[in-house]
């Protein structure tokens, strides 16, 4: 092999491989209006079903009364869980081992929770039906605080399972608690701050939804739907259904944005399928927005306590981390099993750190469930806004400039593979590069000077410069390490080449708009020479493509990015053979060449044969020593995760009248190894960085104390527009992965895991030098003006 592509050396061979900047293919349809998405899908004769959500936090449903709904024209069905019951569907598993109503059994533990289901002949039969749905509830107290749903007369949420006397479920820890509390004991100094990540929610543009098909004739489920994980989506409903697997197809068409809100199997896939098993006709459920947001996986609610020891040069010596952290009414993370806080445990970030130490506990409360990675793999986000805060919090009690304090704690460059003191094997980084990078774009001396003649002058308007030299975690596996519901996450590729030199690539993973039918063929023709236009990518549809464990985590570069590479050297080692064959010579003899694509006799290059004329000989011409045709699978296991990086520098204006914070300038720069198409990643950035600053100053999903959700809209819940979203600028800087074949690192969620921290830091900079130490997200100008009232720099 020739070591696979170089670092920034593979750009422009012109076929689109590695590197190239490649428009992306599917933006064709989609800006032509020919997108295909679930509620595009109209099938013959099909049904629309309407779910009847519970007013209620936490209520006994004594009686349910269809019957006026029933009277409605065009109403065919009314379901609730009795009706479930039959089918032996009417609870279903949640990905970390829990049990979900699909419709509420006797007991409603959240606000907007499924109650029952109407199904009719169009969208508002079934929704003016659902209106006409009578339910009886007996109104009980409900809890929302996780803090408050831990006392001893707190009312018991989940009292139908054995041995749950009270909200708690699970306690998590993970380190060297005593090597950690001696490192505390003996530090020069301590620093503590307790800080909330507040519950988000996703939120893509296009909700949950479903059209699914029970076929009589064949026996067979077909379900389209908002899925980030199609085959692991399929293994469970045929689990929970009973239907063999061979007879479930699922397909995820175009979706609309995952972002994590797509990996969990929510109940109106479920009550869809069951009212067209039931009514043998085609059944579509699709969510309206306040639907999406108050019910569906929301993200974060860790409330957390940091601590930090440190010697008096700020050298990090230890880190403590405690947390309290609200699942809502079930335990439904959507995470590998065997992590109940996801990679919470890479809290030490960046830095070189001796002891570690981490604990949380999880707590049902009368809310919606969840805790999906929005955009983020699996809780990094809560420890990289930990780690990162911190590192700030530790700066200003020594006044040392908190680049420099980073720069005293980073793992150096040289000690890569590096092993963490919660046991993590970070790949590669340079962390120190990157962030000199980023000082340098962001011009941070000029805007420090600027900072304290804004201070000495007493202006209206203060300066704040925040980083966040963060490292994430990314592309779960390997599958001994990483599972769902028991499914190892390995992913796959199955790559054929057509006779006219034409290629399909068929992947396990699933796109929501990342762009993977370029990037993924781009790997194929940086592989095969082969001209990206001549590659097309299918996924999404179990029925052909190969087994994979799904999109999240930026797990798709990552792993099956890898497969696709395999795949396709798989293909070019029978090329090989193939080339032998049509240029009369021994196999040993032939090389492939990386710049030309070709291959060619070992010391005579003019002998050459393109990966075009090969195919053609591979079924028309086929040596007596191979099978015909060419083609290969490959099914990855990861050997590690990646660990892409980069340092954000933001600089903000304070307005002490008003609470308002400007963005003065925002720079981004990343490393995610090597770069398969630095447009797509552009693009990345910027949309993360966007939910990154939804994050920090905008979101939230809340909750008064009857359990009524109260951020359960687009009025409330507020998502940026172009007009909040500054300019960025980005950079890169490029440390391959040694492990991964073409040495790329997953990169989609590093903007909004890296982010958020930067900017809060930056404007708790502005007020530091009044002895600000935090101020907790979202940022809106209220928040921030009492901030700066308690700073007494409030005007
Ligand atoms: N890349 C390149 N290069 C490198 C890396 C990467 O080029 N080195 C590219 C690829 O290929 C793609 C992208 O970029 O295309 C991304 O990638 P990644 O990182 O691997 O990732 P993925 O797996 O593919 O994806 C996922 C992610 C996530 S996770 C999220 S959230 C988000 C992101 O992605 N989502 C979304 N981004 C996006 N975009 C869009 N448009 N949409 C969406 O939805 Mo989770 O966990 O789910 O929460």
């Amino acid at each position: 092999d020739d070591g696979g592509p170089q670092p920034e050396k593979h750009c422009g061979h012109g076929r689109g491989g590695m590197g190239e900047e490649v428009a992306r293919k599917e933006d064709k349809r989609f800006i032509t209006g020919r997108g295909n998405y679930v509620d595009d899908i109209k099938k013959p004769g099909m049904l629309h079903c309407e779910i009847v959500r519970s007013p209620h936090a936490h209520a006994r449903v004594e009686e349910i009364d269809g019957s006026r709904a029933m009277d409605l024209d065009g109403v065919v069905a009314v379901l609730t869980a009795d009706d479930l019951l039959e089918h032996d569907l009417a609870t279903m598993p949640t990905l970390m081992d829990d049990t979900q109503d699909v419709l509420v059994n006797e007991k409603v533990k959240f606000q907007s929770q499924e109650v029952a289901a109407v199904i009719a002949e169009d969208r508002y039969t079934a929704k003016d039906g659902a209106e006409k749905v009578e339910v009886d509830y007996e109104v009980l107290d409900p809890v929302v605080d996780a803090k408050e749903a831990l006392e001893a007369d707190a009312p018991v949420i989940r009292e139908e399972l054995d041995d749950q006397e009270d909200n708690h479920i699970f306690d998590w820890d993970t380190g060297d608690k005593e090597e950690t509390e001696r490192v505390f004991e003996e530090a020069d100094v301590t620093v503590e701050e307790q800080m909330e990540y507040q519950r988000i929610h996703p939120a893509p543009i296009e909700t949950c939804g479903a059209v699914a098909d029970w076929d009589p004739g064949k026996d067979k489920m077909t379900v389209h739907m908002t899925s980030q994980a199609p085959h692991a989506h399929r293994t469970l409903f045929s689990q929970v259904s009973g239907i063999p697997e061979h007879k479930v197809r699922i397909v995820s068409p175009d979706v609309g944005g995952g972002f994590g809100n797509k990996v969990p199997i929510y109940p109106g896939y479920v009550v869809a399928a069951a009212a067209s098993y039931v009514l043998e006709r085609p059944v579509k459920w699709i969510e309206e927005r306040s639907e999406n947001i108050q019910t569906t996986g929301f993200a974060r609610d860790y409330d957390m306590t940091g601590e930090v020891a440190a010697t008096e040069d700020g050298v990090i010596e230890g880190v403590k981390v405690d947390v309290l952290a609200n699942h809502g009414a079930y335990n439904a993370a959507a995470q590998p099993s065997k992590f109940p806080a996801g990679f919470f445990n890479i809290f030490t970030g960046s830095y070189d750190v001796e002891a570690a130490y981490g604990s949380l506990t999880g707590v049902y409360t009368n809310t919606a469930p969840g805790g999906v990675a929005y955009r983020c793999s699996f809780r990094v986000t809560e420890a990289v806004y930990l780690i990162e805060r911190m590192v700030k919090v530790l700066a200003d009690e020594l006044d040392v400039d908190p680049a420099e304090i980073r720069r005293r704690n980073f793992i150096p460059s040289d000690a890569f593979p590096y092993e963490s003191a919660t046991g993590w094997n970070y790949d590669s980084g340079d962390y120190e590069k990157a962030l000199d990078k980023a000082l340098e774009m962001a011009d941070y001396e000029h805007y420090r000077e600027e900072q304290k003649r804004r201070i000495e002058e007493d202006a209206d308007k203060l300066l704040g410069i925040g980083i966040s030299s963060f490292t994430e975690i990314v592309g779960a596996g390997p599958g001994k390490q990483c599972d769902i519901a028991g499914i190892e996450m390995f992913d796959s590729a199955d790559l054929r080449v057509n006779p006219t030199g034409n290629a399909v690539l068929r992947i396990g993973v699933q796109t929501q708009g990342q762009g993977h039918e370029t990037t993924f063929a781009q790997i194929v023709a940086e592989e095969l020479g082969m001209d990206v236009d001549n590659i097309v990518v299918e996924h999404g549809d179990t029925d052909t493509e190969p087994y994979g464990l799904g999109t999240y985590g930026s797990r798709s570069t990552p792993v099956a990015g890898a497969a696709a590479a395999v795949a396709a050297r798989k293909v070019r080692d029978k090329a090989k053979s193939i080339a032998a064959n049509e240029l009369e010579a021994a196999e040993e003899d032939i090389e492939w060449d990386r710049e030309s694509g070709e291959f060619h006799v070992v010391g005579a290059p003019d002998r050459s044969i393109t990966i075009t004329e090969i195919a053609a000989g591979a079924y028309m011409n086929h040596p007596g020593s191979e099978e015909p045709g060419l083609e290969a699978v490959n099914y990855y296991d990861p050997p590690e995760m990646t660990y892409p990086f980069g340092s954000y520098i933001v600089v903000v204006e304070v307005d002490r009248e008003t609470g308002e914070v400007d963005f003065e300038k925002f720079v981004a720069v990343d490393d995610c190894g090597n770069r398969i198409n630095p447009m797509i990643i552009e693009g990345q950035i910027h949309g993360g960085l966007a939910q990154g600053i939804a994050t920090a100053m905008l979101e939230e999903v809340t909750y008064d104390d009857n359990g009524n959700v109260t951020g359960g809209d687009f009025m409330n819940y507020l998502l940026p527009t172009a007009h909040e979203i500054p300019e960025f600028e980005t950079g890169h800087t490029v440390t391959p992965s040694p492990h991964h074949p073409i040495g790329a690192k997953g990169v989609g969620e590093s903007p909004t895991v890296g982010s958020p921290p930067a900017i809060v830091n930056a404007v708790v900079d502005a007020m530091s030098h009044a002895g600000t130490t935090h101020v907790e997200m979202p940022m809106t100008p209220d928040v921030v003006w009492e901030a700066l009232d308690e700073a007494g720099l409030a005007l």
